[in-house]
């Protein structure tokens, strides 16, 4: 049921030490390591034993993307390269990537906590893990391939494509597990469908979803197409890759693994750190990290943290879905929209295929949204009059829950791009 119970289950007075503790050696070894830390903390009229008690890491400054990018690619590395035995990067859609080190050490946390996150949804030994997400730069394949086999579990080290083997490989290997993002799990669906296979005579159980938001009705559609049950895993490279939290049997929130990175919720304007369960932005602060120590990196995601205890036994603090990022927010007309606002109405709405593309344009001086939705077959060979009607009843409750005015344009099955990773969701032809 847990991998490590003793970690996950300490009791939270116990942890705020250990926290302490790990939070002191990691400021000191940035600061005494790594020029660009030990700059800003100069800077800040900070020094590493002004941090005494768990809340005095409010004073730390932040990292954040740029400080990354302007020490590329390895100048907040706090160790020689001699000790770095593995690189990743994260692509970044602007300017250069970020890159990110780990040494022998980190490996084996990074392979910890993956094997922690696989245990809460059910993985053992006995399970058979297809995993699909990305091998290479991108940290979600190897990430969840040490962590598999440090649980012992058979992995398929399918990657990400080539969707008509993945089936395949499923069907015939039995695969119990599927690791990949949401939105291409929903695409081996369609090709299963398209292939004659039912999800019902293959053998998986559960899914162990992330790398991109997911709204708990997508989940619902996952689940309901795939018959499993779907998790939510999140991470990113900046700070390990897949494994940073991970939701429980009961999936109601993440548990960060909290003896590893400290989480804080900010107000994103000014800085200020927030109360538990108001929501904001991500501050996580790594607490063992050798290569890379990470000092209140801002995340850009947005979400709250909720203390109270967990019916699972774990002690880790939970934190909510991630349903957005502060950058992947579009500003229509002065409205703040998110991506993930428009896939919880449009999975509400019989006949809708759940893909789906935002297409922004300056018409003149003013915003215009329009929103692509994909219907099914059945919808798209009905009359023109039912299709008005449904880009009508779409409309109406999109702009209601977003409070902008929107277009809606309904496509053919299966014309938006379908994703073997990260899907895109929106096109801003403002910023072109
Ligand atoms: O996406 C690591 C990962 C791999 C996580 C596989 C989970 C599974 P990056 O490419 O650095 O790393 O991207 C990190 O992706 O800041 C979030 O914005 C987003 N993200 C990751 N997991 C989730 C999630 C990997 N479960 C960025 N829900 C993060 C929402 C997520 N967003």
């Amino acid at each position: 049921m847990y991998w490590n119970q003793e970690m996950e289950c300490m009791p939270r007075p116990q942890l705020a030490d250990l926290e302490l503790r790990r939070l002191k050696e990691t400021v000191f070894r940035a600061y005494t390591f790594v020029p660009a830390y030990r700059e800003k903390m100069d800077a800040a009229g900070i020094k590493p034993y002004d941090i005494q008690k768990l809340e005095d890491l409010a004073h730390l400054p932040f990292t954040t993307k740029q400080d990354l990018r302007d020490a590329y690619p390895f100048g907040l590395f706090a160790v020689p390269m001699s000790e770095v035995v593995r690189i990743h990067s994260s692509s970044g859609t602007t300017g250069k990537p970020t890159v990110v080190g780990y040494t022998q050490k980190d490996l084996f946390t990074w392979s910890e906590m993956m094997a922690r996150a696989l245990t809460c949804a059910g993985a053992t030994r006995h399970s058979i893990v297809q995993n699909a997400y990305g091998y290479g730069l991108f940290t979600g394949g190897l990430g969840v391939h040490y962590g598999a086999e440090r649980i012992g579990a058979s992995v398929i080290p399918s990657s990400g494509g080539n969707t008509k083997r993945q089936v395949m490989l499923m069907q015939d290997f039995g695969s119990t597990i599927l690791t990949c993002t949401p939105s291409y799990a929903l695409y081996m669906y369609e090709v299963m469908q398209e292939m004659g296979v039912r999800p019902s005579d293959l053998r998986l159980k559960a899914g162990i979803f992330g790398a991109e938001p997911w709204t708990e009705n997508m989940r619902r559609e996952i689940e309901s197409k795939l018959g499993i049950a779907a998790y939510d895993i999140y991470g990113l490279s900046e700070i390990i890759g897949p494994g940073v939290a991970m939701e429980c049997e009961l999936r109601n929130g993440l548990h960060v693994f909290e003896d590893h990175f400290l989480p804080e919720i900010i107000n994103p304007e000014t800085g200020e750190v927030l109360p538990p369960g108001e929501h904001g932005e991500l501050v996580i602060t790594t607490l063992t990290k050798e290569a890379l120590p990470m000092l209140r990196y801002r995340t850009r995601d947005l979400t709250s943290l909720d203390v109270s205890p967990c019916p699972c036994g774990r002690t880790h603090v939970r934190m909510k879905k991630v349903l957005g990022r502060s950058d992947d927010m579009i500003i229509i007309r002065g409205v703040n929209v998110f991506p993930s606002m428009v896939e919880s109405v449009l999975l509400n709405v019989a006949g809708v295929e759940p893909h789906y593309l935002l297409v922004v344009d300056r018409v003149g001086s003013l915003d215009e949204l329009e929103v692509r939705v994909e219907v099914s077959e059945k919808v798209f060979s009905d009359e023109v009059r039912k299709l008005e009607e449904l880009n009508r009843q779409i409309r109406k409750e999109l702009e209601g829950a977003l409070g902008v005015a929107v277009k809606v344009r309904l496509v053919e099955p299966k014309s938006i791009e379908r994703s073997e990773g990260k899907a895109r969701r929106v096109i801003d032809n403002r910023k072109m």
